[in-house]
């Protein structure tokens, strides 16, 4: 049985509350003449009503959060608008162009998901919108996605096996038509004006990647959280990835609350991306499976050949962040994220790699498949050496050039090259902050 008011109280108390700004806004869900020419002929009861949670089911089991929560809370409910104040009072181009929304999902929840596709046309200016495009990653029931086609603008490319979320985008893409991407996960909620300080970004400068700040939903009572703005992605050796405080020097020079954060590195499971900058630099590293890794890739290969990533503040996106993955991994879960990072690090790390192979040992000798076509790309778009990246990107990130040997594997060997100078006696690959993008 849950309690859905401790759990709130529990909330109130967490981490998050503290960056929570000192106004309430809510977002009102549009009216109920809007949400027919919303949703077209589509039966949202009849599709939320075939898969419900049956009495004495583990509301956790399949998804990794509280699903009868998430069913109980229906398609539209309205969500606090947790931008600054200042965010509000901004003015984008009236010509600003359109994007394919590209979500990529595998047994994703259909209470989520078609919370995720109707906060994109609730909370979007409907010429921005070309179209949404699900890709469903081979999930069970084909009918998840099948149905959701009945939506105005949504497309629905179903894949024949499991491929993943890397080559499952890459075919979104391809088949896009708007000259922006904007990649969104299956369980977002996205908030207030949130697409157009993004395509403004990115239309003024087709080389920027951006991506909003990721705001909390409760996996457990789907409470929706303000994440604090002042944070970036970062990573440790393991590549392990972090959201992190912005650097002091940084911070202090932030005059302007609503302006945009440069970050070494991007969560990767919402971002907006140009389209021929996306095909030019080489799309994604088809050679990785199912899940993670592919943000490093993609960030050091923006940061290298020529572009740049950044979070814009007065975007805000809501994520359900969950504590396991509720799929398996064919070749298991840590193999499967061994292989994709090393596919990074022997690609771009160049000689910083061998940090990588210090902080996770067991990386040594796992088979990677091959590289030749992605050196070849780095080659032919004249991309810079790593060492460019860690002295202009990401100083932080300093290496230690003394600890080079790889620690016996079992012994609990301190990083001596942490990112974060307080916490220099925690162990290698220690995560400092769960909240990853799964
Ligand atoms: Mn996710």
């Amino acid at each position: 049985m849950l309690h859905i008011n401790n759990y709130g109280r529990k909330y109130a108390r967490d981490s998050f509350e503290s960056s929570f700004h000192h106004f309430v806004q809510v977002t009102q869900p549009p009216r109920a003449e809007q949400q027919g020419q919303l949703l077209g002929s589509f039966d949202e009861k009849a599709y939320l009503a075939a898969k419900q949670l049956k009495p004495g089911d583990d509301p956790y089991k399949d998804h990794a959060f509280n699903l009868q929560e998430s069913d109980r809370l229906g398609s539209e409910r309205a969500i606090r608008d947790t931008r600054h104040y200042r965010c509000a009072a901004l003015t984008y181009d009236t010509d600003l162009p359109s994007t394919s929304i590209v979500i990529t999902f595998h047994n994703e929840a259909r209470s989520t998901l078609l919370r995720t596709i109707k906060s994109v046309l609730m909370r979007s200016p409907p010429s921005l919108i070309q179209e949404i495009i699900l890709i469903d990653d081979f999930s069970s029931d084909p009918e998840d996605c099948q149905l959701l086609t009945q939506i105005p603008k949504v497309r629905c490319l179903r894949n024949g096996r499991r491929e993943g979320l890397i080559r499952s985008r890459v075919r979104g893409a391809n088949t896009a038509s708007a000259s922006i991407l904007t990649f969104l996960d299956s369980h977002c909620e996205v908030n207030t004006d949130w697409l157009q300080p993004m395509i403004q970004r990115v239309k003024e400068d087709h080389t920027r990647v951006v991506s909003p700040i990721i705001d909390v939903i409760s996996l457990d009572n789907f409470a929706y959280l303000a994440a604090s703005a002042d944070l970036r992605g970062g990573f440790d050796w393991s590549l392990h990835f972090k959201w992190e405080q912005i650097p002091i020097e940084q911070k202090m020079a932030r005059s302007d609350p609503t302006q945009a954060i440069r970050t070494p590195v991007i969560a990767g499971g919402i971002f907006v991306m140009d389209r021929s900058w996306f095909n030019h630099l080489g799309q994604y590293d088809t050679h990785m499976d199912i899940w993670g890794g592919e943000n490093f890739e993609l960030s050091f290969r923006v940061w290298l050949c020529g572009g740049s990533l950044e979070i814009l503040p007065c975007s805000r996106v809501g994520h359900v962040f969950r504590k396991r993955h509720p799929y398996d991994f064919p070749e298991g879960n840590a193999l499967t994220y061994i292989k994709n990072t090393r596919r990074a690090a022997e690609v771009w790390m160049d000689e910083y790699k061998q940090y990588y192979y210090s902080a996770r040992p067991s990386a040594q000798g796992k088979a990677f498949g091959s590289i030749t076509d992605r050196l070849a790309l780095r080659r032919k778009l004249n991309c810079k050496p790593f060492r460019w990246y860690m002295e202009n990107v990401y100083p932080e990130l300093r290496s230690v050039k003394h600890k080079t040997s790889i620690p016996p594997s079992g012994s609990h060997k301190l990083c001596t090259f942490t990112t974060f100078p307080n916490n220099k006696n925690l162990p290698c690959g220690y995560l400092y902050y769960t909240k990853v993008m799964k």
